[in-house]
């Protein structure tokens, strides 16, 4: 049976509407809702390839599993004892520790529903404020400042404002790959309106700084000095607004004054850019009719992040560039739901619908609304993520619930997070698949239902809230979070009234996400985020909608702040004066370069679910460290040389890539990969866990790090056909005991690069099991001791399907091209080991794909520019770039560096 399900995709804070097709209860494709605001029937490469990564269930978490004791593995137990276990856990550490000695790790990709639960459980039934999120990882810098400047949380603006922007301002963000059909919007409005101006600000020349009018490449770190400089030239060039100023806010001369000593010339300086480059941005800006910035991790992810994000806020309220369409500072959320987090509450330092933990009255109404005593909320503070982690790594918290987050591999520091997981006495992981860099770590491990599997509400990037609806069944046991957070919740409401910290305990009667919503609904009624009007019922019929929406009102709030209000106690907003700090890890004769990480196009975090689709390891196949050619000629690396990163807490191997998009003494890596495709947890063996002192958000985008040639002679490439995620869990174990090794995935192929300095001691013996690869009549040998050298094939019915080269790669290429050709295998089978083989197969080793949807690649694109192909002359006779258009933005450069060229 065929039926069609309304959601959304489970990525990014863009929030499109997906409308899933389902056969027989198994998810078939995927496709974009057109009756959706955020989308209007659009998705990039990664919502197109959402089926895909559907379609298997291996690798998900099918059952509960429980350890009983340490050092042993964990063996499958049925759901009742599983929830009695953590119950029973953390209610006796609890008793004996206090509620401070337990803690919740918690996600930006929940629902709002389970995110409700959990914060209900943490502050209203166990009294510990110990619950944060990856969100601190991401957002709580842009909360921060949004809150010190307009007294609440939450964007200004919408999405309707991409088209009314005269100028856009990209700070720190690389829309392009990040919020991909946000881009789509902004480049189909400047299409359309040419005069509209672009300025990115970012230290790397990204797809979306390649479509700039002006990019400026500052200096990691330096934004504050840029909005700084850009504010004392339009101070001085009489461009901010008085009276705007005067009526609506406070703060401003102790701003003018701090700003003084920032002249553009200096700010520039700061920066690494020409002074001409600042003044002009800060011109297009004020001078616009509406100037709109996009912001996002480049700012947020800084040890001065509030600081950046004030600077730049400073530059909207001085010029009135906010209120209006088209104008206004718009911070661009990450995660699905990361905006659905803030509402309910669910961090460490803050109460439910925008309350604050430290105003006695505030958790008074808290307190009232759960039907609780007001003492049974704590006062304290919970710890912020990075400290939740060193305080399980002291031993002053003692157990942690991680759910729908990574931390093994997303917090900083992966060395001091893998110590605090080993140290914890109890660790609970509530995940939808087996394989992420946590999960070895859990006492107890909860399956979770995922994506197409639940349902409940997300808000996205414009405060619109939109359904979420289950399309199938969740495989094996898997169940919906909230359902697993009710489940505990009663355990330990039995087993916590009986003492006398609780002398009432809150209610979790919850037999299905309405009724949370609904409870959620009447604790934000006569808050900012007022959704008093909105109900399941009224957002299935009408569609998503944003907040505010009152009771009463016909429709959400589209834009805040329009007469000049604020949402302070006197209703003005607040200039504040941020001073330039450097980043906190210091650049050195040791530590001489500036790293940097951040996002690709097609993949997704920790890559547990986008790793399953080989069609999104096309267009990055494997990770790498961008380097600018020069630096990279000065150290004598060449392309693809493995080397060493090193920072003052760990380090990684990984591949150069020499990149002209870099600045030289910048570095770049992807976040993407970590234990389960490579040899080691990732960006974050080396990054800087030093947090932003209003936000406590983690400077993960710059730390300071030395690069080294390593000597690793020792190379294999694998490769296999068969059930590839299968293939993949198999090999996975073996990572680890290589200085360097990646997975990826093509197809039904998976492919093995391994390196090192010798032959760890029975690899290879286990990579053959793992692959299949153990000898018969179908496996040919090939060994030779004293080179080194040792090589198996495989094939099947004549056709090559899979092989391993060790020692000697240079026939890898040739082979992996026969293994994808699949055609009847010519000649001596031997011959597969022959250096002479090298260039007798005609197909080249595949390339990098460049439009995912219509599988188009870099060299026939190349072939195509020869020709005197534009971008819509690629469109017309490729077809790439037509379907979900991410790739067009790479497209427009390849065709720009070509006309360059010729
Ligand atoms: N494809 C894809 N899209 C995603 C995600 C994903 O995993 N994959 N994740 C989602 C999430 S959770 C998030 S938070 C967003 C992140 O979205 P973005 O923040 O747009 O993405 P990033 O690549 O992390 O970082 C943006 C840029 O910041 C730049 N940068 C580094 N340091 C500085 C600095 O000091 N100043 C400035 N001005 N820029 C700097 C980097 O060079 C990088 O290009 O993406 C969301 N969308
Ligand atoms: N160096 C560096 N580090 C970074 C960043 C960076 O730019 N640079 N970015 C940071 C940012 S902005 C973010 S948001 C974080 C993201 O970091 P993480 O939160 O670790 O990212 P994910 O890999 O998305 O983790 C989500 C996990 O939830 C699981 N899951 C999926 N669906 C469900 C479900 O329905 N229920 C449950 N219980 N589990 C589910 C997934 O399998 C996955 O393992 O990384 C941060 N870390
Ligand atoms: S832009 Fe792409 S990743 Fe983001 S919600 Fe839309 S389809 Fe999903
Ligand atoms: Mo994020």
């Amino acid at each position: 049976m065929k039926t069609v399900t309304r959601s959304t995709c489970c990525y990014c804070g863009v929030g499109c509407g997906v409308l899933i097709e389902s056969v027989d209860g198994r998810i078939a494709s995927v496709r974009g809702d057109p009756d959706h605001p955020a989308n209007r029937g659009q998705l990039c490469s990664k919502g197109m390839a959402l089926a895909d990564t559907a379609r298997s269930t291996t690798g998900r978490a099918l059952a509960p599993e429980l350890r009983r004791q340490r050092g042993e593995p964990r063996t499958e137990v049925e759901w009742p004892v599983a929830l009695d276990a953590v119950a029973e856990r953390f209610a006796s550490i609890v008793e004996q520790h206090g509620p401070d000695a337990v803690a919740f790790y918690v996600s930006g990709q929940m629902l709002t529903e389970d995110y409700y639960v959990f914060n209900k459980l943490a502050k209203g039934l166990i009294g510990t404020n110990n619950i944060d999120s990856n969100s601190r990882l991401c957002m709580s810098s842009a909360v921060t400042a949004y809150k010190m400047a307009f007294g609440a949380d939450g964007p200004p603006t919408c999405y309707d404002d991409l088209e009314h922007a005269r100028t856009v301002l990209f700070a720190g963000s690389n829309a392009a790959w990040a919020h991909p059909v946000l881009f789509r919007r902004l480049e189909a409005a400047k299409a359309a309106d040419p005069s509209i101006r672009w300025i990115v600000i970012d230290p790397r020349r990204t797809d979306t700084a390649a479509m700039a009018d002006l990019h400026l490449a500052i200096e990691p770190g330096t934004d504050v000095a840029l909005f700084n400089g850009m504010l004392h030239h339009l101070i001085w060039e009489g461009l901010v607004d008085r009276a705007f100023i005067d009526q609506h806010t406070e703060g401003f001369q102790a701003l003018k004054a701090a700003v003084r000593t920032f002249t553009p010339a200096i700010a520039a300086e700061l920066c690494g850019i020409a002074e001409a480059d600042l003044i002009q941005a800060a011109e297009w800006f004020g001078a616009s009719d509406a100037a709109l910035s996009l912001y996002c991790m480049g700012l947020n992810q800084s040890s001065h992040g509030t600081d950046k994000n004030l600077a730049l806020i400073n530059l909207h309220l001085a010029t009135r560039q906010i209120g209006k369409p088209g104008a206004g500072p718009f911070s661009l959320t990450g995660q699905p739901n990361a905006m659905g987090g803030r509402e309910v509450g669910g961090m460490a330092t803050m109460l439910a619908a925008h309350r604050d933990i430290g105003n006695a009255a505030e958790r008074e109404e808290v307190a009232r609304l759960w039907g609780i005593e007001a003492e049974a909320l704590s006062a304290r503070p919970g710890l912020p993520a990075v400290d939740m982690f060193d305080a399980l790594r002291a031993g002053t918290i003692k157990a942690v619930w991680i759910v729908c987050t990574n931390p093994a591999h997303s917090l900083p520091d992966s060395a001091c997070v893998r110590e605090a997981l080993e140290k914890a006495e109890f660790v609970v992981v509530q995940e939808a698949f087996t394989q992420t860099d946590t999960v070895p770590y859990a006492d107890v491990l909860l399956p979770a239902a995922s994506w197409g599997e639940k349902s409940g509400t997300v808000t996205n990037s414009e405060r619109r809230i939109s359904r979420v609806h289950a399309a199938v069944d969740a495989p094996g046991a898997a169940k919906p979070d909230w359902w697993i957070a009710v489940q505990v919740a009663q355990r330990l409401e039995q087993r916590l009234d009986h003492t006398p910290r609780a002398p009432r305990t809150p209610r979790f009667a919850f037999d299905a996400p309405e009724p949370i919503f609904d409870e959620h609904r009447r604790l934000t009624e006569g808050r900012d985020l007022d959704i008093g009007g909105l109900s399941y019922a009224l957002l299935d019929a009408r569609g998503p909608q944003q907040w505010p929406f009152p009771a009463g009102s016909a429709h959400g709030q589209a834009r805040r702040y329009t007469d000049g209000r604020f949402a302070t106690e006197d209703g003005r907003a607040r200039f504040h004066a941020p001073d330039y700090q450097p980043p906190a890890d210091a650049v050195n004769a040791r530590f001489p370069f500036r790293l940097t990480s951040g996002r690709l196009r097609d993949q997704w975090h920790g890559m547990s679910r986008t790793g399953r689709s080989g069609r999104l390891f096309a267009h990055a196949s494997e990770p790498s460290l961008d380097m600018h050619p020069g630096d990279a000629a000065r150290r004598g690396l060449r392309e693809g040389d493995l080397v060493r990163i090193v920072s003052r807490r760990g380090e990684l191997v990984l591949p150069v890539h020499a990149s002209e998009d870099m600045r030289s003494g910048t570095l770049f890596v992807p976040m993407h990969w970590n234990a389960q495709f490579m040899s080691s947890s990732g960006i974050n063996e080396v990054s800087d866990p030093a947090a932003d002192p209003h936000s406590s958000q983690p400077e993960l985008k710059h730390a300071a790090v030395r690069v080294e040639a390593v000597a690793l002679p020792w190379r294999v490439v694998a490769v296999r056909r068969g059930d590839a995620l299968a293939l993949q869990a198999a090999v996975q174990p073996l990572l680890g005991a290589c200085r360097y090794a990646a997975l990826a995935i093509e197809d039904d192929l998976l492919i093995v690069r391994a390196a090192d300095a010798a032959a760890p001691a029975h690899w290879l013996e286990r990579l053959y099991a793992a692959l299949g690869l153990l000898p018969d009549d179908d496996t040919l040998e090939f060994r030779d001791t004293r080179r080194g050298l040792d090589k198996r094939a495989r094939w099947r019915d004549n056709v090559i399907e899979g092989f391993v080269l060790a020692g000697d790669t240079t026939q890898a290429d040739t082979l992996l091209a026969a293994v994808r050709a699949r055609e009847p295998w010519r000649g001596s089978r031997l011959g597969a080991f022959s250096a002479h083989l090298a260039g007798k197969i005609a197909s080249a080793p595949r390339e990098r794909i460049v439009c995912s949807c219509m599988q188009v690649g870099a060299t026939q694109i190349q072939a195509a520019l020869a020709r005197g192909a534009s971008v819509s002359g690629l469109q017309a006779s490729l077809g790439c770039g037509t379907v979900c258009g991410s790739c067009v933005p790479e497209l427009r450069r390849m065709c720009e560096a070509a006309n360059i060229a010729g």
